[in-house]
C-alpha cells in the first residue's frame, strides 16, 4: 500500500515536472505590470495601451508564428539571439520586438525614478565615471539612433556595464549586436512609444524617461548577471 502512494507520487510529480518543461518552452505574453495610467504624466495612458495591446502584441504573435515555422520554439529567446544572424528576418524583428518589449515594461514604475544604490551604482560609477554621466551617455545613445531603435544599458561578458543603441528591434543578446552583453535597461525610442504625446521631440521624451525608471527591478537583473 506504502509502496503503491509513493509510486503514485513519483508518477504525479513526473508529470509536473514534464508539464513544467514543456510549459518553460511556451512563450507567453505577459501581463503589463501596471495599469495603462501609471506612468503618466510621463507616458500617457493611451500611448501605453496601444503599445501594448498592438505593437507588443503583434510582435509576440508575429514571433510565435515564425518561431514555429523555424522549428526554434522549444529554444529560450536567448539561444535564438546569440545565433539569431541564422534565422528569418520575422524570427529576429518579433523575437527581438517581444523580448525588448517585455524587459521595458518591467525596469519602467509608478513611484519611481531617483537613483540606483548598492552594487549597481557603485558598477555605474566604476564603468561611467559618474551616475551623470551614464545618464548623459545613454540619453546621448537615445537621441542619436537614427530612425527606429533602442538605446541599452548592459552588462558585458566581463561583468562590465556598457551602454549602446541598436537598430529595428535588435538588442545586445544577438549576434548581429555590435556591443554584446545582457540588457539590464532599455528604452524604445520607436516614434511609436513617444509620438502621441510628444510628436517628434524625442529629446524631451528621452529626458522623461528618467522619471519612470525603476532602479530597484535594474539592480536586480544587474545582479543576476553576477551570479
Ligand atoms: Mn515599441
Amino acid at each position: 500500500m506504502k509502496t503503491k502512494a509513493i509510486l503514485t507520487f513519483t508518477i504525479v510529480l513526473g508529470l509536473i515536472t514534464i508539464n513544467n518543461k514543456i510549459m518553460a518552452q511556451n512563450y507567453i505574453f505577459p501581463e503589463l505590470p501596471y495599469v495603462y495610467d501609471a506612468l503618466e504624466p510621463y507616458i500617457d495612458a493611451r500611448t501605453m495601451e496601444i503599445h501594448y495591446t498592438k505593437h507588443h502584441r503583434a510582435y509576440y504573435d508575429n514571433f510565435v508564428k515564425a518561431a514555429g515555422e523555424a522549428k526554434i520554439d522549444h529554444l529560450p529567446l536567448e539561444d535564438i539571439f546569440s545565433g539569431v544572424s541564422a534565422y528569418s528576418p520575422a524570427v529576429r524583428n518579433n523575437g527581438g520586438g517581444y523580448y525588448n518589449h517585455m524587459l521595458f515594461w518591467n525596469v519602467m514604475g509608478p513611484n519611481a525614478g531617483g537613483q540606483p544604490e548598492g552594487k549597481l551604482l557603485k558598477a555605474i560609477i566604476e564603468a561611467f565615471g559618474s551616475f551623470d554621466k551614464f545618464k548623459a551617455d545613454f540619453e546621448n545613445a537615445a537621441k542619436t539612433q537614427f530612425g527606429s531603435g533602442w538605446a541599452w544599458l548592459a552588462v558585458d561578458a566581463g561583468g562590465k556595464l556598457f551602454v549602446s543603441q541598436t537598430l529595428n528591434q535588435d538588442n545586445p543578446l544577438m549576434d548581429v549586436a555590435s556591443k554584446r552583453g545582457v540588457p539590464i535597461l532599455g528604452l524604445d525610442v520607436w516614434e511609436h512609444a513617444y509620438y502621441l504625446k510628444y510628436q517628434n521631440r524625442r529629446a524631451e521624451y528621452v529626458g522623461i524617461f528618467w522619471n519612470v525608471v525603476n532602479w530597484k527591478k535594474v539592480a536586480e537583473l544587474y545582479e543576476a548577471t553576477l551570479k
